[in-house]
C-alpha cells in the first residue's frame, strides 16, 4: 500500500463517479460500461461498501427482459462517444447497446458480499435471480459445443484482438455509409481500432437494429460469431461463484451447476493443439483465431489448470517488463501499441493473477501482482499500457486501473 497511490486511486473514482455509477474516464467514455463498472464497484468496496453496491444495482437497472446486461448504459446524452444510443436503437429499460460484455459480476458480487455479509444480504438476495437470468441468456443465445461466443467484438471487450481478424476479414460493411468517429478525438489514432475494423463495428450494430436485436432473429445466418476463450473462462468463473451466492440466499443451484458442467467441455473446445493454447475458434466457419493472448491465461481464473499454460506464461512474461501481453510478442501480429494487439491491460493482469493464486500457482501469481503494482507506480492510472517499456496510453486517470490498485495490486 501507497498512501499516496491511495489517494490518487481514490479520487478517480471520486472524479469518474457521476451518482449512482462510474464512467470509465471523463471525455473518452462517458457512459456506465458493464465490465468496468464491475471492477469499480470492486474498487470502491474497498472504502465504501454501500457505494460499490449501488454501482452493481444501477448495472442491473438496464438489464433487459431477455436477461442479456448490455455492455454500455447510456443514462444521459453525450455527444462526446460513438455510436451513442440513436445507432443502436434499443428499446431496454435504460438506453443501451444491444450486446453484453464478460459477465465479471458475479464474482465481484461474491468479493463485495463477502465483506461485510450482513449488509449484502439483501443486495445478493436480489441480485442472485438476475445474474442467473443473464447467465441463462448466455447459455441459451451464446454458446457453441459449450463455449461462449461473441457476435460483436466489442461483446469480449477486447476489441481489435487478433483474435478475430479472420472471422472480421469475410465481413463486407457494404452499405455502412458515412459516420464519424470520436475516439480518435480524444487519443492518438495508432493507439485505436483502425478505420476497417470500425466499419464492421458499425456494420453489425446496424444488422443488430435492423432485426430489433432480437436473439432468434440475430442468430440466422449470422455473420459473425468466435468462441471466446476470455468469455468463456470469465462465465465459467462467475458461473461457480453465482452458484456459492444461489447457495447462500436459498436459490435452487441445479442448473447453475449443469451450466459449470457444460462450460468446463466447452473451454476444451478451445485448446488448440497446433499452438498449444486456449484460442478463439470461429464457431460459424470453424478455424482458429491463431492467437496467444491474454485470454488465454484465464484459464485458471476459470479453475481450469494446464501445465503448457503455465511454460507459455513464463515465455510471454519474459518478454514483456510489466505482466502480461495481450497478444503474444513473439507473434507475426504483435503491436506494443494498438489497443488489444499487444498492450498490457492491468484489469486482465489481475483477473490472471487471481486465477493463478487460485489454482496454487503462488510464484507466478506474486510476479503478476508484482509486475503490475510496478507499472502503476512508475506509469500511473493508464487505460492500458505498452508492454515493452510501460508507456501509458489510451485514455488517462482510468476507473479500472484506479480500482485494481486499491483492491489488488497496491
Ligand atoms: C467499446 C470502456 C471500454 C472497455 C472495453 C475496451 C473499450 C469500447 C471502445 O473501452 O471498448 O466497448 O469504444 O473502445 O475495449 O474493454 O470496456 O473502458
Amino acid at each position: 500500500m501507497s498512501e499516496p497511490l491511495d489517494s490518487a486511486a481514490k479520487a478517480i473514482l471520486h472524479g469518474n463517479d457521476k451518482g449512482g455509477y462510474t464512467v470509465p474516464t471523463a471525455g473518452l467514455y462517458p457512459y456506465q460500461w458493464n465490465w468496468d463498472s464491475m471492477f469499480a464497484a470492486w474498487g470502491f468496496s474497498t472504502f465504501d461498501i454501500p457505494r460499490a453496491w449501488e454501482e452493481v444495482e444501477t448495472l442491473f437497472t438496464g438489464q433487459w427482459p431477455s436477461g442479456m446486461v448490455p455492455h454500455i448504459l447510456f443514462h444521459r446524452p453525450d455527444p462526446g462517444y460513438f455510436p451513442g444510443p440513436d445507432v443502436w436503437g434499443c428499446d431496454g429499460p435504460v438506453p443501451s447497446s444491444g450486446i453484453s460484455q464478460p459477465p465479471v459480476a458475479a464474482t465481484f458480487i461474491r468479493k463485495i458480499w463477502e465483506q461485510d455479509p450482513e449488509a449484502g444480504r439483501a443486495h445478493i438476495e436480489r441480485l442472485v435471480p438476475q445474474l442467473a437470468d443473464w447467465h441463462r441468456w448466455f447459455m441459451a443465445w451464446r454458446t457453441d459445443r459449450g463455449a461462449v461466443f461473441i457476435t460483436h467484438p466489442w461483446e469480449a471487450g477486447r476489441d481489435n484482438a487478433p483474435d478475430w481478424d479472420n472471422a472480421m476479414a469475410r465481413i463486407d460493411p457494404v452499405g455502412v455509409g458515412e459516420y464519424q468517429r470520436r475516439d480518435t478525438a480524444h487519443v492518438d489514432a495508432s493507439m485505436r481500432p483502425t478505420k476497417e475494423d470500425y466499419d464492421r463495428y458499425i456494420w453489425l450494430v446496424q444488422r443488430g437494429r435492423r432485426l430489433g436485436w432480437d436473439d432468434a432473429k440475430m442468430a440466422e445466418d449470422p455473420p459473425f460469431r468466435v468462441a471466446d476463450p476470455g468469455m468463456t473462462f470469465i462465465l465459467l468463473r462467475a458461473n461457480r461463484d453465482l452458484e456459492a451466492l444461489a447457495a447462500e440466499v436459498g436459490h435452487p443451484t441445479d442448473e447453475i451447476a449443469d451450466w459449470t458442467r457444460v462450460l468446463e467441455d466447452g473451454a476444451e473446445t478451445l485448446w488448440n493443439e497446433e499452438l498449444g493454447c486456449y484460442d478463439s475458434r470461429d464457431a460459424v466457419h470453424g478455424g482458429w483465431g491463431e492467437s496467444l493472448s491474454n485470454a488465454s491465461f484465464l484459464c485458471w481464473y476459470g479453475g481450469v489448470d494446464r501445465p503448457e499454460m503455465l511454460r507459455q506464461l513464463d515465455r510471454v512474461m519474459s518478454k514483456a517488463r510489466y505482466g502480461v501481453a495481450s497478444y503474444d510478442p513473439d507473434g507475426a501480429k504483435f503491436d506494443s501499441k494498438r489497443y488489444w494487439r499487444g498492450p498490457i491491460w492491468g484489469i486482465m493482469n489481475t483477473l490472471i493473477g487471481l486465477g493463478l493464486s487460485q489454482c496454487g500457482h503462488e510464484e507466478q501469481a506474486r510476479r503478476v501482482k508484482a509486475t503490475t503494482r510496478a507499472l502503476i507506480e512508475d506509469h500511473g492510472f493508464a487505460e492500458y499500457f505498452d508492454p515493452l517499456n510501460g508507456a501509458p496510453a489510451g485514455g488517462g486517470r482510468f476507473t479500472w486501473t484506479a480500482a485494481i490498485w486499491l483492491a489488488w495490486a497496491g
